[in-house]
């Protein structure tokens, strides 16, 4: 073997550019907009656009298309405490990630104009009170037209959220709800709403149509307190099944029963193996892996999403932080989802970072 010749490396150095001198013009275009208004392109310092993937902070939905929300509440939790700790931890983690979907190549910032509410304020301690809180927030943003993305805190979140959103869009809706657990329990000495009650109060309510949802991964030692998902109507996928029958045979059935209406997005993150999320509040072997949950979130699109959240993650169990590094994954992946939901039935805005 011999030294490369020079010609061989002149047309090696030809090729050589700048570390942000992008060959597709979209992407270019992207982040010299992006970076003219605060957006970092090196995220491993200061940023000036702290939130969800450098999302623009704004207390306000109008003329957004998506506002992501975080809801640090942990308080419903039959299990470990510490999921009020995940949207901050999210928002660390999220520096990871976007602002371009790998395998749809879509920028929902270009997209859409996308913001980060920032958190969900408390008025009082207590669980019901910080569940209106809840609920008054994502039924303003309901009423200002955007969609929402809420960032959990426990599953109890989910509750305020379809409350506010249900009353918003005067509607009931269908869902997919990915988890290990269907989170249809009976009230509990009395005790009606926690996070492993809300798909059960959420029909009580007429929040969600249970006849038009699906719940997808369960198993587990709680399997016994799921008989409202199977009296009400909704379609329970186990995780075996998802393993046996595989994911496009699940998608089918899950585009099918939801249909054309308008539609919701749960992700609990117990909805994955153990062995992947171990930093959350009911950790569950036996799960989903990151590929098949990615694939499900890849494959509902053409359904009517008005809104999504993904809940339980848990800082406090997660120590070297890959649970929260995976879950921030998935948060871009539901960003991207209702990026082209809203794309495909309203006219949208790009994302201004100043206005
Ligand atoms: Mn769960």
């Amino acid at each position: 073997m011999a030294r490369m010749t020079e010609e061989q490396l002149q047309k090696y150095r030809a090729m050589d550019r700048e570390a942000f001198e992008f060959a597709q013009p979209g992407v270019s275009a992207f982040f010299e907009r992006a970076a003219a208004q605060g957006y970092s392109l090196d995220t491993t310092g200061f940023l000036q656009h702290p939130g969800f993937f450098q999302a623009p902070h704004r207390r306000d939905g109008s003329g957004a298309d998506i506002a992501m929300v975080g809801s640090p509440l942990d308080l419903g939790a039959i299990g470990l405490a510490g999921a009020r700790h995940g949207p901050q931890a999210i928002r660390e983690w999220s520096r990871n990630y976007g602002p371009i979907n790998d395998t749809t190549g879509h920028i929902p910032f270009d997209q859409c104009s996308v913001i980060d509410y920032g958190d969900v304020e408390w008025s009082a301690t207590d669980l019901q009170t910080r569940l209106e809180d809840i609920y008054q927030v994502f039924l303003s943003l309901g009423q200002s037209g955007c969609f929402t993305l809420n960032c959990g805190g426990e599953h109890t979140t989910t509750f305020g959220c379809l409350k506010g959103l249900s009353e918003a869009h005067d509607d009931s809706f269908g869902v997919i709800h990915i988890d290990a657990h269907c989170d249809t329990m009976a009230s509990w000495g009395g005790d009606r709403v926690n996070d492993g009650s809300i798909f059960r109060q959420a029909v009580l309510h007429g929040f969600i149509d249970p006849e038009r949802t699906v719940q997808i991964g369960i198993r587990g030692r709680s399997n016994f307190l799921w008989e409202f998902s199977h009296d009400s109507g909704m379609t329970v996928i186990t995780a075996d099944e998802v393993f046996e029958k595989g994911v496009a045979y699940v998608l089918d059935q899950a585009r099918e029963i939801v249909g054309q209406d308008k539609a919701y997005f749960s992700l609990d993150v117990d909805a994955l193996d153990s062995s992947y999320m171990m930093g959350t509040t009911g950790p569950e072997p036996f799960g989903l892996n990151p590929r098949q949950v990615r694939e499900l979130i890849l494959g509902v699109r053409g359904l009517n999403f008005i809104g999504a959240d993904m809940v339980e993650t848990n800082p406090n169990r997660d120590p070297d932080g890959r649970s929260g590094h995976l879950a921030a994954a998935l948060f871009f992946e539901l960003l991207s989802l209702l990026a082209d939901c809203r794309r495909e039935r309203h006219d949208c805005q790009q994302t201004q970072w100043q206005l």
